[in-house]
This record gives C-alpha cells, structure tokens and sequence, in this order.
C-alpha cells in the first residue's frame, strides 16, 4: 500500500510542470480590476492567492478538488469502511483527498490512520507547557501556544538551518505537517483535561483506532458511538474552505516566511479565535441558549423572530449567519443537519431543534432587516449544538475542535506553497493620502 508521502511525491512534479506550462502560457492574464472599494473593503472578491485543496462558489458552496461534501461523503472512506463503529467519512480520508487530489483506497487510510496514531504522543516538554497555562486562559490561546512550541522539533526549521535545496522544502514541510496532524488531539485533550477536568488526562493512544476515535476517546467520550461520528463528519468537512478565509490565509501567509508548519498553523490558529470567524461556534451556543432561557424550550417562529431582532437592533450580528463568499445556505451547516436529522438522540434535543427552527426563521428576518448579503445559516449556526447534546457543555471549547479541523486544510496547502515555490507574499498597501493623490492623476 501507497503511503500518503509516495502520494504527494506522485503528484508533486505534475502540479509543478502544470503551473510552469500555465504560468508560461498565461502569466500576463488579467483576472479583474482592483477597485478603490476592495482596498478599504477587505479585498473581498480579489483573486489574488494560489489554493489547491478547495474552491468555493458563492452559489453551489465548497468542493474539494471537484468534489461537493455530499460526492465526499459517497467516496470517501468512512469509519465503516475501516472496521470501526460508525458511517461518517475520515478526515484521513479528506486529508489525502486534499493533499493529493485523489481519493483514497481504504489501505492507504487505514495506513495513513496508523502512521497518525505512531506520531500521536506529546513531547513531555510541550505538556509541562499545556500545564503550566493558567485554567481561565482561553482554550484557543493555550492551543496556539502549544503548536507554537512543536517548532522546538521542526524538520523543515533544521533542514533550512542544514541548507537543504529549494526544491526539497516540501518534503520536511510534509512531515512536519503530519506529525502536527497526529498531535493536535492530544493537544486538544490535553487542554480539555486541564481546563474542565474531563477526559483521562494522560491522552493514550490506541494504535487500532482512526484520529478522531482516539480523541474521542481521549475526552471521555470514548463510548459515545454518536458523538465520535459527529466529530469525524464535523473535523472532515470545516477542514478547507479555500484560501481566502482568516485562518488558511494566515498559515499561508505566515508559511511565505518559510515559518515552519508549527509556527504557520499556531498563527492560524490565533486568527481562528476571532468572533467573527471561528470563534462564531461557541458564540452561536451561548446566544442559542440565550434565546431558549427568554422563550422557553418549544418556541414558536413569532418568539425567535422576536428574538432575532432583539439582537439586531442592539447593533449586535447575529451569529452563525452570513458569510464573506456564500450566498446561500451553507453546504456545511447543511451536513451537519443532516447528520442531526438520522440520530434518534439527537432529533428530540430542544436545543437541535431550537437550531433547526432558527435556520428556517432567520434568513427573513436578515433580508427584511437588509444588510448583510447572506442572511443564510453558516457551518457555525448547526457545529455547536449538537456538541451541547452529547453533553461537551463548555462552550469555550468549540473552536478548538474547528482548530484540530482546519490544519487537514491548511497544511496540505502550505505543502504545495513550498512544492511550487511559491514567493514571500508581500502586497501593496496605500495611504489614505496617497490613495488621494492616485486617483487625481
Ligand atoms: N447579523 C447581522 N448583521 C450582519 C450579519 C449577521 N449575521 N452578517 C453580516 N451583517 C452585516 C455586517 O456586519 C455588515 O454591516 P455594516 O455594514 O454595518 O458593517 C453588513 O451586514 C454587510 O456585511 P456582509 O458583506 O454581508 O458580510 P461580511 O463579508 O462583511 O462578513 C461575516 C461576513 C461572516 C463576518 C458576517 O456575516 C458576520 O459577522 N456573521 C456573524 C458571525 C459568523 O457567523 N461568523 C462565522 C463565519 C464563518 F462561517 C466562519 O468563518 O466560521
């Protein structure tokens, strides 16, 4: 069986070969003109970044390499698949789709699962650091902190100190990745155990088990076939949403540097933790739970519309709606019901329901209201509630499982950057000055 490094180095000189002959052919193409308005508008719509793993349309949602979420949850292979209890699709799986644009054979995930598990365990060094985090710093902090401190160990950071050629950076920057991948359960776990006490607090690997059955099982929930399942369907599908996003960009952008993937992923992390981006999850909880304190558990659509422009109209968003590049309901969140719509457990859960009932109520509300451009649910508006009813009440947690998730999107990238010897990025910014002094020439 093929391992997932003899997959990348299979397709490494086609992309390369593919962007020279593209590059050659093509390299003085306008892709649009840049207005004054995307410079002070957060450069929304700009093509301007290389991006393999996922393209997103506004109005289909995301593909992985061509590939919608509900073509990836036919071909992928699952839990099933591999013998495990359970019918949602790996993010093994996902991670290979990503990295090399071919879906994989059940061997090579199930070797690729293995190899994940031998890499799994924490230096002693990078828990003693977890340790030492105070309780009351946000999990998200504790979590970038930890994958920063992983550099200690980089083999891209030591191959560029030994001087290894150009051409060969993709390969440590692929292994580094892939040791990050292993580790970011235990990490996770760990901060888990410490924060909120739950789980065994020693984050043991069994070698049988795929990632997420292993992190399942590392915060207590080891029996939970349910829950397992959502954490693999919810960690495959928030993996890559193309580049554009605050925490793809920022590990790209920060990899340019020739930062390691520890170092460039640590960032992304940080970017994730913003409310208006990751953080959204935990946020879409607390404000769901909010709403079924005031309105009590079977609320009519009068009660959460009622509710809804409480929030707006005092200048709040309302989160887990809306979206940069959507323009429809996300293929994500859609998933996520889906899921909740096929387990018993979860279709009597009041607050699923409150959830559901809101993502129907909610896109009215948004367009009569008129200002955001996409007044449907995103993937944060579903991620959270179903956690909730599994009994993972601690809210604060949640984007750290989206932060396990969106390395399996963005690593692969930061390998390709370095297979395709993408440059330092480095734009231009203008002053409000010399923007004046621009467009009176
Ligand atoms: N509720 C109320 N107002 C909203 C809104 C919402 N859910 N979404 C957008 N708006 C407002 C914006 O605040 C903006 O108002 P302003 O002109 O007064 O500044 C106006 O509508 C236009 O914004 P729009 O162009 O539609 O949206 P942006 O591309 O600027 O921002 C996000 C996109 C996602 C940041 C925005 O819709 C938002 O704040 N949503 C709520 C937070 C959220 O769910 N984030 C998660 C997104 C995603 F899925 C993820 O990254 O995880």
């Amino acid at each position: 069986t093929k391992s997932l490094k003899d997959a990348v180095a299979e397709v490494v000189p086609q992309k390369q070969e593919q962007l020279k002959k593209f590059r050659s052919e093509h390299g003085d193409k306008s892709l649009g003109d840049i207005k004054v308005e995307n410079l002070i508008g957060g450069m929304r719509g700009l093509k301007v970044m290389l991006w393999e793993g996922s393209v997103l349309d506004a109005n289909t949602g995301i593909t992985f390499h061509g590939k919608s979420i509900p073509d990836c949850e036919k071909v992928l292979p699952g839990a099933g698949d591999l013998g495990l209890q359970g019918k949602e699709m790996l993010p093994e799986s996902m991670l290979w789709l990503l990295l090399t644009g071919n879906v994989p054979s059940k061997e090579e995930v199930k070797g690729l699962s293995e190899e994940l598990a031998a890499k799994g365990k924490l230096p002693s060094y990078v828990e003693k650091i977890i340790d030492s985090f105070p309780k009351t710093l946000h999990p998200m902090t504790q979590f970038a902190g930890a994958v920063g401190a992983l550099n200690h160990d980089s083999k891209f950071a030591q191959g560029y100190k030994d001087g290894i050629k150009k051409t060969e950076y993709w390969k440590p920057t692929l292994d580094d990745s892939i040791d990050l991948i292993a580790k970011l359960p235990a990490i996770a776990a760990r901060i888990y155990y410490n924060v909120f006490g739950r789980g065994d607090g020693v984050q043991k690997i069994d070698p049988k088990k795929d990632l997420i059955g292993n992190y399942s099982e590392m915060i207590g929930y080891g029996d939970n076939e349910g829950m397992t399942d959502y954490l693999r369907l919810y960690i495959a599908i928030h993996g890559d949403h193309e580049g554009g996003n605050v925490s793809a960009h920022t590990a790209h952008l920060v990899g340019s540097a020739l930062s390691d993937p520890y170092l460039s992923y640590s960032a992304a992390l940080l970017g994730l933790a913003g409310p208006l981006h990751g953080l959204a999850n935990q946020e879409v909880l607390g404000w769901a739970l909010g709403m079924q304190e005031k309105v009590g558990k079977n609320a009519s659509e009068e009660d959460i519309k009622e509710f809804l422009w409480s929030t707006l109209k005092s200048g709040r968003v309302v989160p887990g709606y809306g979206h940069a590049v959507l323009r429809m309901p996300d293929p994500r969140f859609s998933a996520l019901s889906r899921f909740c719509d096929t387990r018993p457990e979860l279709k009597n859960s009041s607050i699923v329901q409150l959830v559901q009932k809101t993502s129907k109520v909610a896109p009215e509300v948004l367009k009569e209201h008129g200002k955001t451009k996409n007044p449907y649910p995103n993937v944060d508006a579903a991620s959270g509630c179903v956690l909730y009813e599994y009994g993972l009440k601690e809210w604060s947690y949640y984007t750290v499982i989206f932060g396990i998730s969106r390395a399996i999107g963005a690593l692969p990238q930061l390998v390709m950057d370095r297979a395709l010897g993408l440059p330092i990025e480095r734009p231009k910014s203008m002053s409000l000055d010399a923007l004046e002094a621009f467009v009176k020439k």
